[in-house]
């Protein structure tokens, strides 16, 4: 059993509070974590606070090559880093190398923007002019969920840092692992102290405290709906910028000109993380010519994919918890009494870890709950649909848009589609995953703010105009 300690201003604090971390691949315990009270919170975000003033007025070349110094570290500890990573998550060793990989990606990603953060200037007479600035906001606060914490830990906490901003980070209780390592890769890689605090914990007593702490300028949150929502709600007085970015049930469209090998190897996608990732494309919509010929293509690769514990071969790896487990199951059993079939999956394969078949489910009405809830399981439905119109239509008939895939050869129905769609990101032939470079925006219940990109510096600073008179 390994034990991990809070991270606060450079030094690791063991806590007599612990929780176990359980693999879910077979839920043996791997690891106990302390567990930060409120006042461990209070004491981290001081830390973050003293270490603002330092880290703000480092010059943005230097803070680059600290964020570059990070990335070599996690590529340098990647064997050790991931094998935590597959512990908590259950992810395939490949997928969690791939994880540190990405991780370092926006480091390195944020490393060669901190000379970019630039203001803009405006003419205005001979006597006077006025610039702008952008200045990093303070300590920022990072809720991380467990589906993918050391990507979604370091998208945030990248660019936060790069902009000149301090960081508390919460990972989530199940799988805090790979973060805590993060903030040791840090360390490791010479981040001044205070800078990057880890506060494993609880979300309703180390997550709450770090959302209700005055000194927090920003929080930046991905998980439940249910959640955000609250965390909205407890800084509904606070004027700070909030990202929140919650979950999805996106549309993937199929017509009937798409070229269909390259879209059925874009609808299962979703199983990758065994369908618990919130830009999935949990809704696969088929022309109604080429439903059943498509279906075929669908399924084949489905049954091909391998649900295995071993934590390096397997194509649909565990479902995070026990209860994660049944609830995809109870899912899926709601969508046969409501009519329901299931083509292929439906079974809990073994009785060893929280591992569910990957499913695909067909004849759902666009009401059941398997076509509005996120299921974060893997399970694809499948509908067919006659025209655009409707197809358009029923794909934005969901409170979610975070993401959405469209396939087809013709480029002006796939131009027309995207302005219609209702999605932070429509995809056009190519189901492709979020990277650094490129935004990440959410419509409707999917989330507020901005995430990746360029984009992010604008979240994590907040601008200044100086007018000068000469
Ligand atoms: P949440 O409860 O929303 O957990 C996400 C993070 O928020 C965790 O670090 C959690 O801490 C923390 N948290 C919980 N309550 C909090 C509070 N009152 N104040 C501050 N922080 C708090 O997600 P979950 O229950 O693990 O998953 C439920 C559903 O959320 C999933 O089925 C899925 O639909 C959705 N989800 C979406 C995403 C993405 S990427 N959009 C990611 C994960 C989950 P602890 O867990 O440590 O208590």
């Amino acid at each position: 059993m390994k034990e991990y300690e809070l991270l606060v201003d450079g030094e690791t604090l063991s806590r007599a509070e612990t929780e176990v971390v359980n693999d879910p691949s077979s839920n043996q315990p791997v690891a106990t974590i302390a567990l930060a009270s409120e006042s461990d919170v209070a004491t981290a975000v001081e830390a973050a606070e003293s270490a603002f003033e330092r880290w703000r007025t480092i010059d943005p070349v230097t803070r680059g090559h600290y964020l570059r110094d990070i990335a070599a570290e996690l590529r340098d500890q990647k064997a050790i880093i991931a094998q935590r990573h597959t512990e908590e998550t259950g992810r395939s060793l490949s997928d969690s190398e791939r994880s540190v990989e990405y991780a370092a990606e926006y480091f390195e990603y944020y490393a060669g923007l901190t000379h970019r953060i630039n203001g803009e200037t405006v003419p205005l007479s001979h006597e006077e002019f006025d610039y702008t600035r952008r200045e990093p906001l303070g300590v920022t606060g990072h809720i991380i969920p467990w589906n993918s914490p050391l990507l979604l830990g370091s998208r945030s906490i990248a660019p936060a840092l790069a902009c000149g901003n301090t960081v508390v980070a919460k990972p989530a209780k199940l799988a805090p692992m790979s973060i805590l390592e993060l903030g040791r890769a840090a360390s490791d890689a010479g981040l001044p102290d205070g800078v990057l605090n880890i506060v494993s914990g609880s979300g309703s007593t180390a997550g709450e405290a770090l959302v209700t702490n005055e000194n927090v300028r920003e929080l930046t949150f991905t998980g439940s709906k249910q959640v955000g929502l609250h965390i909205r709600e407890l800084v509904s007085d606070r004027l700070i910028p909030l990202n929140l970015e919650l979950g999805g049930k996106s549309p993937n469209i199929v017509f009937a000109d798409a070229d269909q090998e390259a879209a059925a190897d874009g609808a299962v996608k979703l199983f990758t993380n065994a369908g618990q990732s919130c830009y999935a494309g949990t809704r696969l919509f088929i022309a109604d010519e080429i439903y059943d010929e498509f279906i075929d293509r669908v399924v084949s690769r489905i049954e091909e994919m391998e649900v295995k514990r071993d934590s390096d071969e397997t194509d649909v790896s565990a479902l995070i918890s026990p209860s994660a487990q049944s609830e995809v199951a109870s899912y899926v059993e709601s969508a046969v009494e409501s009519g329901g079939s299931i083509t292929t999956g439906g079974r809990i394969p073994f009785e060893e870890g929280n591992f569910y078949e990957p499913t695909l489910v067909e004849n759902v009405s666009d009401n059941a709950a398997v076509s509005r809830e996120e299921i974060f399981g893997p399970v694809l439905a499948a509908y067919r649909f006659d025209s655009e119109q409707e197809v358009v239509e029923r794909a934005n008939d969901t409170e979610y848009g975070l993401y959405a895939g469209v396939w087809t050869t013709d480029l002006d129905r796939a131009n027309r589609i995207t302005e219609h769609i209702e999605a932070g990101t429509v995809t056009v032939n190519n189901y492709a995953s979020p990277i650094p470079q490129v935004p990440f925006p959410a419509y409707k219940q999917s989330g507020i703010g901005s995430e990746y990109a360029t984009a992010a510096l604008n979240h994590y600073t907040k601008l200044k105009n100086v007018r000068m008179k000469v």
